[in-house]
């Protein structure tokens, strides 16, 4: 038995699109900030006293989770393992576009991985951070870079990927506000809309094929610590992905009326010269990076925003880490 306990990322370089669907890989590479105070934590116990795997989140049972899950025990377990109870807690809304699936099975990887180490399992005790990387990976592209603290590059290479922490959070104090528009499912996965997007967006190959210069970009940024530059690219990147979500067929809109007037609102105060720009993932949350200077501005604009249920904060947080299961 182990627990352990990932935070969520979130990509200013988009992850959008499967190069390989079965080993799931992702088509583009990505850039993204690991946060500090949202929170998944999975306790995964393997015993043979079990009859079958279950799965509990927050305290309810999810069968519908549970395949997934599954299938990610085994690439860590083993498929002649022994069934598993994994309990799973969450301090934020989960499949609601703010990378649930991320932290979770980054902490379903370190977790499982420490309990198999426990029971004498030796490909398990030598696996490096990136090993269990590649494992959430598989299981959710976006989860392996949970697995690294900071900023994090995931590079999509031939074979597999390779991730790994740019910047660690101390180096350059970013903050990302979240303003939630709404806390229900998401209406498709991600995955599936990934999927659709290379099917029948006219825009998806452009997508890929301009990745790697977006990628230069703000990996330059960064080293020089450019927030301009940052911020312009990032938001380029996030409405080009959403411009192939919106002409797939079906189209994939997951942006709500709130979405574009928490835009509206970072571009003014973009306007009145503060460090701030947005992002949005497969979901209708709106995410604001600024600085801790004008995180208190940011805020308070945005809970203003009819429509905006929450506005939660967060620095920049560590990797995916095991926890004292005392
Ligand atoms: C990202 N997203 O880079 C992008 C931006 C959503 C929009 O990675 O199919 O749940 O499990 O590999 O990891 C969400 O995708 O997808 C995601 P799968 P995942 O954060």
């Amino acid at each position: 038995m182990a627990t352990a306990q990932a935070q969520p990322n979130i990509a200013l370089i988009k992850y959008w699109g499967k190069r390989d669907v079965c080993r799931n890989l992702p088509a583009v590479g990505s850039l993204s900030l690991t946060l500090a105070t949202l929170w998944t934590r999975m306790k995964v116990e393997f015993s043979t006293d079990i009859e079958a795997d279950r799965l509990l989140v927050d305290g309810e049972i999810a069968a519908a989770m549970l395949p997934r899950v599954s299938r990610c025990l085994d690439q860590v377990a083993g498929c002649d393992r022994p069934h598993a109870l994994i309990e799973s807690d969450c301090n934020f809304p989960i499949a609601a576009g703010l990378a649930s699936s991320a932290s979770a099975f980054a902490a379903l990887v370190v977790a499982a991985n420490e309990a198999c180490i426990e029971a004498g399992n030796i490909v398990a005790a030598s696996r490096t951070t990136l090993d269990l990387a590649r494992l959430a990976g598989a299981a959710s592209g976006s989860a392996a870079r949970s697995l690294f603290g900071g900023i994090v590059e995931l590079v999509a290479g031939d074979a597999r990927i390779n991730v790994a922490t740019m910047k660690q959070p101390p180096a350059w104090p970013l903050r990302v506000v979240v303003a939630v528009t709404e806390r229900g499912h998401k209406p498709v996965a991600s995955g599936d809309a990934m999927i659709l997007s290379e099917k029948s967006s006219p825009f998806y190959s452009s997508w890929v094929r301009n990745q790697d210069q977006d990628l230069e970009v703000a990996r330059s940024a960064v080293e020089t610590r450019d927030f301009a530059q940052l911020a312009a690219v990032s938001e380029h990147n996030c409405l080009k992905m959403h411009s192939v979500m919106w002409t797939s067929r079906p189209p994939v809109v997951y942006w709500k009326p709130a979405t574009l007037a928490c835009m509206e609102a970072i571009r003014a105060l973009q306007s009145e010269g503060q460090p701030v720009f947005f992002t949005m993932d497969a979901g209708p949350q709106v995410k604001a990076i600024c600085l801790p200077d004008n995180e208190a501005q940011v805020m308070k604009t945005l809970s203003e925003i009819e429509g905006v249920e929450t506005v939660m904060s967060s620095g920049l947080g560590t990797g995916a880490c095991l926890l004292d299961d005392a």
